[in-house]
């Protein structure tokens, strides 16, 4: 590793000054790994070195590196260890296959990624995005040298583990120990990293965007005045309090884990979205539990039931079995494709108590059903029964033909991570500033963009502040 790092700095990868980052920001140290193709036993030396950081456990089909710089290292690394590569176009061609990935692979195949550097993480997001859309699993990256700025807790909330084989820190600390370095250098860079320590990733960046319509929106706090339905008012009421139109999608495996997420993450929301039905540990107690963290964080609790049968069945889904969904959610939604007989049957039952009901206007997964006459039927169903429907599920409001009509509906997004992608298994995301700045949404639902990062209270808070701040800007 020592002598690995001294040939770098012998060749001027490692170079010290003053130099603007991709990210914006401004760094004593600067990494240039594009260098190495001249150097080819260098090459090789780095090569094989960086796969011996994985966890033996570590399993893999196939390996793409991050254009361009890791391309090379990625070439070494397939030929030398016989896994299979794959290449991920920067430009996608407007002629012959239009592929973003090129190379040979299942759907489901696993796929490594490998990258020289990583600062926040951005470029690693940028290349795991398409791998994940044409149906590969990313769960792991291996990089040369890691910045430590961030890349590995944005990584993780994306659900991919940062393996590297250099720290910067330790970087310098070796370059100091033999010389290379006075001490001054190592102190600013040390100084540097320790001021610099989360660089947000630059695509989920937020920036001034009004909404799609190129309309200016109308605040939260005045549309809180047009809400017929008490839990629609009451939503708008607690996002103008708590400036915060982030829903937690809490998909956690038993109901102790959502309980306690809920404690934790309950600050930061607005709203909580649950499946009842996943929960194996479920409980009678569970509703009034979830209720009382609800009431001490003021957020409410959205069951993303989603019923679709017809009225009369639907009066009994929410009001019994087990789950008792009517005597702890504040809201529910449903599917308008057995017609306006389910509102009816939900409306029944929930308006007596307050409740509100979400329709699915719209999803968020590829291929599905919900858009043109479908999306415009929810929309006048909802005008229909404005007393009891709350809103829509949508996802991308301002192109709806109606527009979003009537101001007390609110907008609620799934598909929301910081980095603009999808699953393995047809989720399609998009970022907070695409959502509520340039579609038109109001609130993001977030699901494993949290529960499944390093520090999950942290990545609400940049959640919050991203779709927070995409709103604000929206309203000027
Ligand atoms: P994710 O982990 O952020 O992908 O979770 C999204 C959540 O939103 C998950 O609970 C889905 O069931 C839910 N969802 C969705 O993803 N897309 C939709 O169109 C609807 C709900 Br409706």
């Amino acid at each position: 590793m020592e002598s690995l790092i001294l040939k770098l700095h012998e060749i001027s990868a490692v170079k010290f000054g003053t130099f603007t980052l991709k990210s914006g920001i401004t760094s004593p140290i600067y990494i240039d790994l594009r260098l190495i193709v001249s150097y080819p036993s260098l090459l090789k030396l780095i090569s094989s070195t960086i796969i011996s950081t994985l966890p033996p456990t570590t399993a893999y089909d196939v390996i793409c590196g991050v254009p361009y710089t890791a391309l090379p290292i990625a070439t070494v690394i397939s030929t030398s260890s016989d896994v299979p590569m794959l290449m991920r176009r920067k430009e996608i061609k407007t002629y012959g296959t239009s592929k973003a990935i090129e190379g040979v692979f299942k759907s489901g195949d696993t796929c490594l990624i490998v990258e020289d550097l990583v600062t926040s993480g951005t470029s690693v997001l940028e290349t795991a995005a398409p791998l994940r859309e044409a149906g590969l699993r990313v769960n792991d990256v291996v990089v040369l040298i890691d910045r430590e700025q961030g890349g590995r807790e944005n990584l993780a909330a994306n659900g991919i583990q940062l393996h590297s084989m250099i720290k910067l820190s330790d970087m310098v600390k070796v370059l100091r120990e033999k010389g290379r370095v006075d001490e001054e250098t190592e102190r600013m860079v040390l100084k540097f990293l320790e001021k610099n320590k989360k660089v947000a990733p630059v695509n989920g960046a937020p920036t001034a965007v009004k909404t799609g319509s190129g309309k200016v929106r109308v605040s939260f706090g005045e549309r809180a005045e047009l809400a017929k339905n008490p839990s629609g008012k009451k939503l708008f009421e607690i996002m103008v309090k708590k400036e915060s139109n982030l829903c937690l999608s809490a998909d956690v495996n038993t109901a102790s884990e959502l309980l306690a997420l809920a404690d934790k993450v309950g600050p930061e929301i607005c709203m909580l979205k649950t499946h009842v039905d996943i929960l194996p540990d479920f409980t009678s107690d569970f509703g009034s539990k979830l209720r009382a963290i609800a009431d001490k964080h003021n957020f409410l609790i959205f069951e993303d039931r989603k019923f679709a049968d017809i009225g009369n069945t639907v009066t009994m889904q929410y009001e019994g079995g087990i789950f008792r969904i009517l005597e702890w959610a504040d809201i529910v939604n449903c599917h308008i494709i057995s017609g306006p007989g389910i509102v009816d049957g939900l409306k029944l039952k929930g308006l007596p108590h307050g409740r509100g009901l979400l329709l699915l206007a719209e999803m968020s997964s590829a291929g599905n059903f919900a858009k043109g006459d479908y999306t415009a039927a929810a929309a006048k169903i909802a005008e229909e029964h404005s007393d009891f429907v709350i809103g829509f599920i949508s996802v991308n409001p301002a192109s709806w033909p109606t527009g979003p009509t009537n101001l007390a509906f609110i907008h609620v997004t799934p598909g929301v991570q910081l980095v603009k992608g999808g699953d393995a298994l047809g989720q399609q995301y998009n970022t907070p500033t695409s959502v509520i700045g340039e579609r038109g949404s109001d609130i993001i639902i977030v699901g494993r963009g949290i529960i499944k990062a390093a520090n999950p209270v942290d990545a609400a808070r940049e959640y919050r502040a991203q779709g927070w701040n995409a709103y604000l800007a929206s309203c000027k």
